[in-house]
């Protein structure tokens, strides 16, 4: 077997993913323009998709620009950058400040309009084969270097139980997320496991009310709806490798709602901080879930 040049441990809150080969692969890059139907199937068979290059890269990287700069007042980033390289300040930022303007981007015409780019809602209305529905709620995140806590692993579902389960998630880099800026990896074949998974939960949930059914931390959940922080223990029990990749500006992924992922930590040295949206589709006739209803906000308990 062959060795693979990643930068080996990756970490992900506090947990090491070793690069051996039967646990670390390289997500499958696929290519915007494929005929459609080729790429439903590759959506079916891999539970996601990795759409390389089908936004602007330029137009993703001005946006970029203009949401680091907006986080200049709070000392978020170093002095005398450009707020399009997001170099962090490394000083202790203003967070009632950071709270405060980000709860303005997420409600940004210009982020919106981001969101609704035409090469993104194009797809959508051809993967669905109709008129395609973007979640109010989205979110917006920045991972600083060394941040010791990630993402951990889930599945979207879960947050989602109340609407239908083809609802997608559109997982965007704003701007380039190299393997070691810690962007999100992907359990391989997870989809499958994803729905197992949910079924079983489903099952367990049968006596509770609605409200507790639908929710995410329930007491058969855990507190933060995540199935564990230990990756690499999760990739043993279900025998899988976590796919990495070296996003660039203008890729998205698109992920299905019971594919599990999760993200590692931002390890570079230059200071350089992870910024990345992710949001969600469906089909405009399907149900969804009421709980996504509204802008994002720190305490909307989803
Ligand atoms: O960006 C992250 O760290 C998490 C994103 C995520 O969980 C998602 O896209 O569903």
């Amino acid at each position: 077997m062959t060795t693979l040049a990643y930068p080996a441990p990756l970490l992900s809150n506090g947990f090491t993913i070793t690069n051996d080969p039967a646990r670390m692969g390289r997500l499958t890059p696929s290519n915007p323009h494929a005929p459609i139907n080729e790429l439903r199937d590759q959506y079916a068979a891999q539970g996601y998709l990795w759409l390389k290059g089908i936004l602007d890269r330029n137009a993703v990287l001005a946006f970029r620009k203009r949401f680091f700069a907006a986080y200049q007042v709070a000392g978020l980033l170093k002095p005398d950058t450009d707020p399009t390289d997001g170099i962090y300040s490394g000083a202790v930022e203003d967070h009632a400040q950071i709270a405060k303007i980000t709860h303005e981007v997420v409600r940004w015409a210009a982020y919106e309009s981001f969101c609704l780019q035409a090469p993104i809602y194009e797809f959508y209305t051809a993967l669905f084969g109709g008129e395609p529905y973007l979640h109010k709620r989205k979110l917006i995140r920045y991972v600083k270097p060394q941040d010791a806590n990630s993402t951990g692993a889930h599945y979207d579902l879960t947050y989602l139980r109340a609407g239908t389960d083809t609802v997608a998630t559109s997982w965007i880099p704003i701007g380039d997320v190299p393997v070691k800026m810690g962007g999100l990896v992907y359990l391989e074949g997870s989809d499958t496991w994803g729905r197992r998974m949910e079924a079983e939960f489903r099952a367990k949930n049968e006596g509770m009310s609605r409200e507790d059914q639908i929710s995410a931390y329930n007491k058969n959940m855990s507190s933060s709806g995540w199935l564990t922080k230990d990756l690499p223990e999760l990739a043993n029990r279900l025998d899988s490798r976590w796919l990495v990749a070296d996003y660039e500006a203008g890729d998205m992924v698109v992920h299905s709602a019971y594919m599990i992922h999760a993200a590692t930590t931002n390890e570079v040295d230059d200071g350089t901080m992870r910024l990345s949206t992710d949001i969600r589709f469906q089909r405009v006739r399907d149900e969804v879930d009421v709980r996504w209803n509204n802008h994002w906000s720190m305490d909307d308990m989803l």
